[in-house]
C-alpha cells in the first residue's frame, strides 16, 4: 500500500500540469485525460516495470479518469480505409469507453491466400506509404506477441485468414485497443503484411519485434467516426 501515496501525488502532478508524466526508471503512470468532471479510478495495467536492470515485477499503474457525465460514456467509434496492393475497410467500436474492450470489425480484399500479420503501427503518417507508419505501437515497451499474451505490443491484432480468393473478414475484439486516453489509437495506422506473424514464437531477435511478418500490402490511418 506505501505505493498508494506516490500514485496520488503523480496523480495531483499530472492534473496540474495537464500531461501524463513518465519518469525514467519509476512506475509509469499513466492519466487519462478529458474534459468532463470525473471519478478517479486507480487500475492495473499492462506489463511489467523494470528498475536499474534489475528485474522488478510490480505492475504498472493506469490511472483513468472515468467520467462523471454519461455523455462522456457513449459508445466511440473510428473507420479505417486500407489501400495499397490490398484493400479493405474497417470499423473500430468501443461500447464502454474508457475501459472496455474495442471491436475491429471489416473485409479485407486481395489478398493472397493464407494468414497475413495485421497490426496497429505507431504512425498515422503515410507520406512514404506503409512504411511511414513505422513499427508496432507499444506504448508499454513490451515484445512482440499474440493478442493472448499479457506481454504484447498493444497494435499486436494477431494474423487474419484470407480465402482462396484472398477475401479475408475481420472481427477481432481486443481489450487493449482503445479511442480515448493518451494511449488512443486514433491518428495511428493500421497495417496488413504479406506474410503471417509468428506472434512471437518464431526463436529470433525479429520474431519479438515484428513477428517475421514480412513487407505491408496493405495501410490506412485510424479516424474518428
Ligand atoms: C463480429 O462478432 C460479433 C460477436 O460474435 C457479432 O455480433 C458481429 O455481428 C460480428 N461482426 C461481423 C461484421 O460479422
Ligand atoms: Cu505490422
Ligand atoms: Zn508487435
Amino acid at each position: 500500500m506505501g505505493l498508494i501515496t506516490p500514485l496520488l501525488a503523480w496523480a495531483l502532478l499530472g492534473l496540474a500540469v495537464g500531461a501524463a508524466a513518465e519518469p525514467a526508471g519509476r512506475h509509469v503512470v499513466y492519466l487519462s485525460q478529458n474534459n468532463y468532471p470525473s471519478l478517479l479510478y486507480i487500475n492495473s495495467a499492462h506489463g511489467t516495470a523494470s528498475m536499474d536492470h534489475r528485474a522488478d515485477t510490480s505492475d504498472i499503474i493506469q490511472l483513468i479518469l472515468h467520467p462523471s457525465n454519461p455523455e462522456a460514456k457513449q459508445t466511440r467509434r473510428a473507420a479505417v480505409v486500407l489501400t495499397g496492393e490490398a484493400q479493405g475497410t474497417l470499423t473500430l467500436t468501443q461500447s464502454n469507453p474508457p475501459v472496455g474492450p474495442t471491436v475491429i470489425e471489416g473485409v479485407i480484399s486481395n489478398l493472397s491466400p493464407g494468414l497475413h500479420g495485421f497490426h496497429i503501427h505507431q504512425l498515422g503518417d503515410l507520406t512514404g506509404g506503409c512504411v511511414s507508419a513505422g513499427g508496432h505501437y507499444n506504448p508499454y515497451m513490451r515484445p512482440h506477441g499474440s493478442p493472448e499474451d499479457r506481454e504484447r505490443h498493444v497494435g499486436d491484432l494477431g494474423n487474419i485468414l484470407a480465402d482462396a480468393t484472398g477475401r479475408a473478414e475481420v472481427n477481432i475484439t481486443d481489450p487493449l485497443v482503445t479511442l480515448v486516453g493518451p494511449r488512443t489509437v486514433l491518428g495511428r495506422a493500421v497495417v496488413v503484411h504479406a506474410g503471417e506473424d509468428d506472434l512471437g514464437d518464431g526463436g529470433n531477435d525479429e520474431s519479438l519485434k515484428t513477428g517475421n511478418a514480412g513487407g505491408r500490402v496493405a495501410c490506412g490511418v485510424i479516424g474518428h467516426a
